[in-house]
């Protein structure tokens, strides 16, 4: 089954949104199976931008993502990665269509509440930044008959 990374960013953190984005997810069936609420730092930062290291926007980027605590989730699902992509919305919440996440909650791209990973590749390589092996758990539910034929 596929995974994803999913993280709450600062801002949905301080808004009260946590809650609210994490019942989407469940609500649509996916399953969580890491979960956990931590402070990032400048270097874990920049380990999960590497690509944006050096953009005009990445100084902004970095001291936006490291203001406050973040909730780091671990999704499972049949299209896991291409779905919560969608739930998201457009990175850029002015684009984002109404029923997505930045699109109901986020006025601007610097303040766009949540990040998922963009592959299958990028969700391998984030989920081992912020998750131990063991801190992954994996487990049957009694509504996965319902889920999936
Ligand atoms: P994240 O990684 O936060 O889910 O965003 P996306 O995957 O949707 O988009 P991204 O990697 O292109 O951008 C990463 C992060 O940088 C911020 N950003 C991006 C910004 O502040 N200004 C910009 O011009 C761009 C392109 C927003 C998301």
């Amino acid at each position: 089954m596929e995974r994803t990374y999913v993280m709450i960013k600062p801002d949905g953190v301080q808004r009260n949104l946590a809650g609210e984005i994490i019942t989407r997810f469940e609500k649509k069936g996916f399953k969580i199976v890491g979960l956990k609420l931590l402070q990032l730092n400048r270097a874990i930062a920049e380990k999960h931008y590497a690509e944006h290291v050096g953009k005009g926007f990445f100084e902004g980027l970095v001291e936006y993502i490291t203001s406050g605590p973040v909730v780091a989730i671990v999704l499972e699902g049949k299209d896991v990665v291409a779905t919560v992509r969608a739930m998201n919305g457009a990175t850029n919440p002015a684009n984002a269509a109404p029923g997505t996440v930045r699109g109901d909650y986020a006025i601007e791209v610097g303040r766009n509440v949540i990040h998922a990973s963009d592959s299958v590749e990028s969700a391998a390589r984030e989920i081992a930044i912020y998750f131990s092996p063991e801190e992954l758990v994996s487990y049957n539910k009694a509504a996965d008959s319902w889920l999936y034929e």
